[in-house]
């Protein structure tokens, strides 16, 4: 049986000779979270394979995860901590102790933190999703920045348009359950390329599409999933709200509707029946540079699903909602299952994150209690680089002075880089970053920590793509000196004087605490994975976890914000068009080889990715005289990036894609495609706006 050998949770990790499997879970921020088995002979982690045990994986790993002991074992891993010797930002590190390192890193924070009561908030955390595990992500570190009274950060470069969306449409992050995607007889893969980015889901879409299912692609990039559906809606960036507006005006107009559901559980139909019947497919082609008739076309499927009572499922991904009306747009595309009634099937409805399903114990994890009366600000993320180039004043508080990176790669990632590395670069500023690697963010630290991968620590995982609970526990003993993020903050505690108990908690005790009893953690322990207990059809009977119960068309929450109610269309910034200067729409989906900013630094998928590219259409190439494997100059008013040009049948005309995203020091000059994107916010949520983004591309002639 591949498991562990023992029940006992603080085993210590294995390390005789024989090949044993550990069971794990993978940390990646994918819908999928894949239960892992880890292979370990005499201390070393020789193979990792998807557990054919776990329905959703199913027995297979991705091909970047499948490198995860190329990457455990990489010969740039981090192994003891770093100071910085040179310039900010010139990488330049010296090896010292562990000791000296955090006693200096404490006396930095309390230096800040005893100027005043509110003073630490000039202290930042910042972290996203490079592990999604609840124990190694906001655990600890939560607790620590908490007692102290450190700024607070908002986590939005993900996912906080859709969220929101989603929350102000249906309640939660809530939607179908992903296996039954397979038992669909429509399937609309809205803003997803998921044989890239979540592939468990795309096997369950394949079981369906062998039964009949029709299967289209709502993407402007006619990405690989594209390529392996019926149809293809290759529309504008930031022009699905127009979409779905324009797919509701024939459902109206045709009576492709459930009129019962309509009733019983929806609020503000009337509101939104008017908003849409302003919306003719002619009008919404020519907003999303399609043809009418495509508009149409979907109608009729979507619409046949209504009449013949057939399960139509809709998978949303983030890719949509990079963009300024992103929120509004998720509204509206979750809005649509009610038209027609298809929450009344297990197999209908819209998916596009499950993680409020899960009865997580945040409070008890991380603690809010211990900021004891403190209000700190809370900071947004996405814009760091304005963030770290604001003064002190006295609306926004004193300026940054410590920020401490963990789980996250902002100099690669975050948008508008030319801010984020001035803001990083600011030689009064005191960095710390916890890491696997010396990544472009490392490269600007005063001190880099090194932080145990997946094989090396404990953890428990929530997905947001299916609806089991997972654990993880470590296969191998840490590499080098490297510590758990827990560890790493639990003696940043100790130094810093921190004496509650809850700082003494070990790893085993948080992962027990992190469902409390609504999860079993024995089940855990034993088969690394637990399924909630959830209905087979949430909503089929309205319940939903709104306000009203019912599913929100409109949302007297947001009127209440002095927001539109009601989801509309909302345009661009940078919409296609407005620009002489900056003609082409630029978006940056994710590599299939990489995941975010991480395993760039691994050989074998970056050989797999080659180099940074632009994918253009052949149209806008010729008209700029470009050849495939040119090298290209990427502008805009905020930067340049250059890299190849790629004439590709996956670019629409106007569109150009920068797959990325590359670290900025394996590029060709240094950048990446986050020199030309900007700190504008979404509609709702205030998430970043990646894809809402003009550019000019011309030849290198330099090159
Ligand atoms: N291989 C791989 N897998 C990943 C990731 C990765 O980097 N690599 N990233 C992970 C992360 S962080 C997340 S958040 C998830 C989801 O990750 P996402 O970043 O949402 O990834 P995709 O599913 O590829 O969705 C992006 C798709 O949306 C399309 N798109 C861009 N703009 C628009 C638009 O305006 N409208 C529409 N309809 N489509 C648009 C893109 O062309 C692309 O095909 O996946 C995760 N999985
Ligand atoms: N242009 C453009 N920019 C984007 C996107 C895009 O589509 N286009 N996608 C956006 C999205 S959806 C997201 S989610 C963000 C992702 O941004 P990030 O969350 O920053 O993700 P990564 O780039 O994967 O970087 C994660 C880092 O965490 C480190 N790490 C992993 N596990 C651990 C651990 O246990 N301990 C410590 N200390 N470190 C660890 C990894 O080594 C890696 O360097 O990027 C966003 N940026
Ligand atoms: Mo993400």
């Amino acid at each position: 049986m591949p498991h562990s050998k023992s029940m006992n949770p603080s085993s210590s990790p294995l390390s005789d000779a024989t090949p044993t499997q550990v069971l794990g879970a993978c940390p990646h921020d994918c819908p999928d979270t894949c239960s892992m088995l880890t292979t370990v002979a005499g201390g070393i982690a020789i193979k990792v394979q998807g557990n054919p045990a776990h329905p959703h994986t199913d027995g297979a790993l991705c091909t970047k995860v499948s490198r995860y002991t190329e990457r455990t074992y990489h010969p740039e891993r981090l192994l003891h901590p770093l100071k910085r010797v040179g310039p900010k930002g010139a990488g330049q590190f010296e090896r010292v102790s562990w000791d000296d390192a955090l006693q200096d890193i404490a006396t930095r924070l309390k230096t800040i933190s005893s100027r005043g009561p509110q003073a630490a908030q000039a202290i930042l955390p910042y972290s996203y999703a490079g592990t999604m595990g609840l124990i190694q992500g906001d655990g600890m570190s939560a607790r620590f920045f908490h007692k102290l009274g450190a700024s607070l950060l908002d986590r939005t470069i993900c996912a906080a348009a859709g969220g929101e969306g989603l929350t102000q449409t249906l309640g939660g992050k809530v939607g179908m359950r992903v296996e039954f995607f397979a038992e669909a007889q429509l399937i609309l893969i809205w803003g997803s390329n998921s044989i890239a980015s979540n592939l468990h889901f795309w096997r369950y879409a394949q079981v369906a599409k062998r039964n009949g299912a029709k299967l289209i692609c709502i993407d402007p990039r006619l990405s690989e999933t594209a390529d392996k559906c019926h149809e293809h809606i290759a529309l504008l960036p930031g022009t699905d709200g127009a979409l779905a507006l324009a797919l509701m005006h024939e459902l109206i107009t045709h009576d492709w509707l459930d009129h019962d559901y309509l009733t019983h559980y929806t609020l503000g139909w009337d509101l939104l029946r008017e908003r849409a019947l302003q919306w003719s497919p002619e009008r919404a082609a020519g907003v999303c540079g399609i043809n009418p008739e495509q508009i149409r076309a979907l109608a009729r499927d979507y619409g046949a699903c209504a009449a013949s009572r057939a399960p139509a499922a809709i998978r949303i991904n983030y890719g949509m909602q990079r963009v300024h009306g992103g929120g509004n747009a998720v509204r509206l595309i979750a809005s649509l299952p009610a038209l027609i009634g298809a929450w009344r099937h297990r197999a209908g409805g819209v998916l596009l994150s499950s993680s409020s399903m899960f009865p997580v114990k945040k409070a008890a994890l991380q603690r809010p209690d211990l900021l004891a009366g403190k209000t700190p600000r809370t900071l947004n993320m996405s814009t760091i680089g304005d963030e770290l180039l604001r003064p002190a004043s006295t609306a926004f508080g004193p300026a940054i002075e410590a920020l401490i990176v963990y789980n996250s790669n902002p100099v690669a990632v975050a948008p508008e880089s030319a801010k984020v590395v001035q803001g990083f670069a600011r030689e009064d500023l005191f960095t710390v970053v916890l890491e696997h690697f010396q990544t472009d963010t490392a490269d600007y630290a005063d001190y880099i920590l090194p932080a145990t991968t997946q094989l090396e620590h404990w953890d428990v995982h929530s997905s947001y793509g299916h609806t089991d609970a997972l654990l993880n526990r470590p296969a191998i003993a840490p590499l080098g000196e490297a510590k758990p993020n827990t560890q790493i903050f639990r003696e940043l505690a100790a130094r810093m004087g921190f004496t509650e108990p809850c700082f003494a908690d070990d790893d085993v005790a948080l992962c027990r605490m992190a469902y409390g009893d609504a999860v079993d953690f024995d089940e855990l322990l034993h088969h690394g994975f637990a399924t909630l207990k959830t209905p087979e059809a949430p909503f089929a009977q309205g319940k939903f976890p709104t306000p009203s119960g019912k599913c929100e068309f409109f949302s007297a929450r947001l009127a209440a914000q002095g927001l539109d109610g009601l989801p509309d269309h909302v345009p661009n910034y940078e919409a296609f068009a407005s620009s002489p200067l900056y003609p082409l729409a630029m978006i940056s989906p994710p590599a299939r080889n990489f995941l975010n900013s991480t395993f760039v630094n691994v050989r074998s998928l970056q050989d797999s990715e080659r180099e940074p590219l632009l994918e253009m259409h052949a149209t806008d190439a010729a008209a700029r005289g470009i050849q495939s494997g040119d090298v290209v100059r990427v502008f805009n008013a905020r930067g340049e990036y250059r890299c190849k040009a790629e004439i590709s049948r996956r670019a629409r005309p106007g569109v150009v894609n920068g797959l990325g995203v590359w670290w900025r020091k394996l590029g060709l000059s240094g950048t990446n495609v986050n020199q030309l994107t900007s700190q504008n916010l979404t509609d709702l949520g205030g998430g970043p706006t990646f894809y809402d983004c003009l550019v000019q591309v011309m030849a290198d002639q330099a090159s």
